[in-house]
Order: C-alpha cells, then sequence, then structure tokens
C-alpha cells in the first residue's frame, strides 16, 4: 500500500518504548489518519505513489504531536491588572479571598457572548497548534452556575469538531465557590453533585471532574465528596493537589485512583508513594510557579528517580499561566525543575497521553496511531531546549493532514 505522506528526517524520535532519548534515521509513513510505519533507513519505493507526498525533513526534528493534559482553555477576559498587585506581594489566594483571581474571571465568562468565548478560544487553539499541541485537556471551571458551565462544555464540544486540535473535556464546577454560594459552600456541592453532575454525564459533555482542592477553596473532605459522587457516574477523576499548601491531595488522588494529580509543590513523600502505587500519572506545571513567583517549583528529579510517571502541562488560564506555548514550559521544566530534554519529550508526549487517558491512541509514532507529527527546525530534540524563547516548530500534522506549514497554519477554514 503506498503511504498518504512520508517523512524522511535523521531525528525522528517516536517516544515508543522504554528509552526516550533514542532516535532513528529513518521515516515515518502515514496513511490516511494514522501511522502506518516508523523505520530506519531509506523509503521503500513500494510506499510511495503519485499522491504521496514525501517530506524531507533531513536536518530537522521529528515528534510525535504534543499533548496539553491541563489547560483552563475557555473564559472570558483577562487579569493583567492582578499583575501589579502581585508585584506588590499580594498572593494568588489573597487576590482570591479579595473577589479577584478566578472569580474575576467567572464574572467575565458570565458576561460573554457564546461567539466572544468561542473565538478567543479558537485564537488560543490556534497558537497552541502553531507551537507543536496537538492535543489538549481543557476544564470547565468559569461558569460555575448551570447554565454557564454546560455553555462552556458545549463550545468546547463544538471547537473539538471544528478545529484540528483534539480537546479532551473536563468539567470542573469545583474551581471555586461563586459569589451566589458565599455563605453556603455546601449548598454549592450539592448543587454540582445533584444537578450540574449527571446531566453532564448523561451528555457525554465531559470525560473527567477535576477538584480545586486548596486552602480556601475545596477542603480535602469537600474534594473526596465531589470526586467520589462524579465516579458513581463514570467520570474519570483529575484533582488540582498540594499545589501551594499541603493538604495530603497526593494521598487522596491515589486513595481515588485518580488518572491524574496535578500541580504537587507541596505534596507530601508518603502521598508520591502513594501515587506511585496506584499509578497515578503526576501533571507539573513549571510555569504557573514561574508566573507566581513561588521561588519554587515541584520535586520533578524526586518523582522521576521514584519512578512515578511525569507528565508536564501549559496549566493555560488568564490567572497563573497565560501562556499556549508548551515550548515556554519546557524552558521551566528543564532550568526550574532540573529534567533533562529526554524526559521533558516523554513527559509532554506519551506521558502526557497518559495523564489524558489516551496513551492507545496519541503520545507516539507507532503504527496505528494517530498521525499527529511535528517537525521542528532543530537538528536534535536537545538543541529545541537548548535554544529556548523562539518557536522551533515548522509543520504539524494533525490526524494525517498539514495543519502547520512554513510555520503558518494552512488547515482548512483556518486563518490562512
Ligand atoms: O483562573 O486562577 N489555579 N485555577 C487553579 C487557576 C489557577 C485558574 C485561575
Ligand atoms: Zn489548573
Amino acid at each position: 500500500m503506498t503511504a498518504d505522506i512520508i517523512i524522511r528526517s535523521n531525528h525522528i524520535y517516536s517516544c515508543a518504548g522504554e528509552q526516550p532519548d533514542t532516535f532513528i534515521d529513518g521515516y515515518v509513513a502515514i496513511v490516511k489518519d494514522r501511522i502506518q510505519t516508523v523505520a530506519a533507513g531509506e523509503i521503500p519505493a513500494e510506499l510511495c505513489g503519485p499522491a504521496t507526498r514525501v517530506i524531507d525533513a533531513r536536518g530537522q526534528t521529528v515528534v510525535p504531536g504534543l499533548v496539553d493534559p491541563h489547560t483552563h482553555l475557555i473564559h472570558g477576559g483577562s487579569r493583567e491588572n492582578e499583575l501589579a498587585l502581585k508585584l506588590k506581594g499580594a498572593t494568588y489566594l489573597d487576590i482570591l479571598n479579595m473577589g479577584g483571581g478566578i472569580l474575576s474571571t467567572v464574572k467575565a465568562t458570565r458576561t460573554a457572548t457564546p461567539d466572544e468565548l468561542k473565538a478567543k478560544a479558537r485564537q488560543s487553539l490556534d497558537q497552541m497548534l502553531l507551537h507543536g499541541t496537538t492535543s489538549v485537556e481543557a476544564k470547565s471551571g468559569y461558569g460555575l452556575d448551570y447554565n454557564h458551565e454546560i455553555k462552556c462544555l458545549q463550545l468546547a464540544w463544538e471547537l473539538n469538531m471544528e478545529h484540528p486540535v483534539d480537546i479532551i473535556s473536563t468539567y470542573m464546577g469545583a474551581h471555586a465557590i461563586p459569589v451566589e454560594y458565599k455563605h453556603d459552600p455546601q449548598g454549592y456541592i450539592d448543587f454540582i453533585i445533584n444537578e450540574v453532575m449527571p446531566s453532564i454525564a448523561a451528555d457525554g459533555l465531559a470525560e473527567f471532574l477535576d477538584v480545586f482542592c486548596e486552602e480556601g477553596v475545596f477542603s480535602p473532605e469537600q474534594a473526596r465528596i465531589i470526586l467520589g459522587a462524579g465516579q458513581m457516574l463514570g467520570l474519570k477523576l483529575k484533582i488540582h493537589a498540594d499545589e501551594i499548601i499541603p493538604l495530603q491531595g497526593a494521598e487522596l488522588a491515589a486513595e481515588m485512583q485518580a488518572v491524574s494529580a496535578d500541580h504537587l509543590l507541596a505534596a507530601s513523600d508518603e502521598g508520591l508513594q502513594a501515587m506511585k502505587e496506584a499509578d497515578v500519572t503526576a501533571v507539573l506545571l513549571p510555569g504557573t510557579s514561574f508566573y507566581l513567583m513561588l521561588g519554587k517549583y515541584a520535586q520533578a528529579r524526586k518523582m522521576l528517580d521514584m519512578g512515578i510517571r511525569v507528565a508536564l502541562a501549559s496549566d493555560y488560564n488568564p490567572g497563573t499561566c497565560p501562556c499556549e506555548n508548551l515550548q515556554t514550559i519546557m524552558t521551566f521544566a528543564c532550568f526550574g525543575m532540573h529534567m533533562t530534554p529526554a524526559e521533558i519529550l516523554q513527559a509532554m508526549t506519551i506521558n502526557a497521553a497518559y495523564a489524558v487517558d489516551r496513551a492507545a491512541q496519541i503520545g507516539s509514532l507507532e503504527p496505528g496511531k494517530r498521525a499527529d507529527v511535528v517537525i521542528m527546525n532543530a537538528p536534535n530534540w536537545d538543541y529545541v531546549i537548548y535554544h529556548f524563547g523562539i518557536n522551533h516548530v515548522d509543520k504539524v500534522i494533525k490526524n494525517g493532514c498539514v495543519v502547520v506549514d512554513g510555520t503558518q497554519l494552512v488547515y482548512e477554514g483556518g486563518d490562512l
């Protein structure tokens, strides 16, 4: 059978198997939306037909499409007004307690029209794609009431159909207590468990459920109840765990058999051990640590040495990491957390796919997987991390279609 696309390169990193730093000098053959072959050596003549597009990427680096397993994609407004407060020493939780932070984005999201929200999210998806991201997890959590949460999840569903980037949806009503429930947090928890979650699960509007378990937001006891209710409805679990204050969120993630526990700066050794035993993927968000000026990062080295599966994500959101670009996150992962280039590649491909329960479909260049491939203007992968601050992406292939070519979006319906 002839291939639709064949990429020839001397630095193909498949991210399949145990050794993330190995690469081959060979080719990747794509048939329709799938990878057909990844092999060393020259392109066999029988793979080339009259309609085959051969991409000569010798001198460039070929990696799987990047997977961003933690974003707060859909929201209205922005929060640059908080920057001066932060520089004067106000903390994230101070700003939230003053009614700012998440709650100001909730206001902006509720007042925006669906078209405005969608256009803004689409721009972000374009930026992600231009920087090499081909699949992204997207949380709700800025509507909070029934109609606005459903609206945001529906917009994510529409964008998933319309935009090349694949979107994996998470319901995160437990992101903050909305002002209308300020004096009745239990009432809000009852509302999301009894009224919102069953409807979302029945309509298939979200695959995952996430809770912001943090001091002054949702306690571990409240998080356990919310996550337990979601599990009963068939939702897979994620948790914002131990970001700022140690609350045994990692332990809770293990206890609830969550797919991932995210942040983990303040996770205990016991919690990390429990995560390892329960096979919970750690999703680290070093862009957020940087942006919050915390002066510390999650202990990636310790987690890697323990054998925990470590993934990396942008945490793209308007408050703590307004950045869609995973290459920027790579810089913080290397120079802030001392992850090696090979570990970073694995954390943004196959391990990130595990964090969204998609390891069988995406995250590596293997026969049968989706043909999501990024070609970078770099002689090898280490160079991508070494030369920071620029966009290395030359081409992106998503589901077998070239959607970024010569650093420009070229997908049909896109901003050509
Ligand atoms: O809008 O501040 N951490 N949620 C939990 C966020 C950050 C997003 C925000
Ligand atoms: Zn988050």
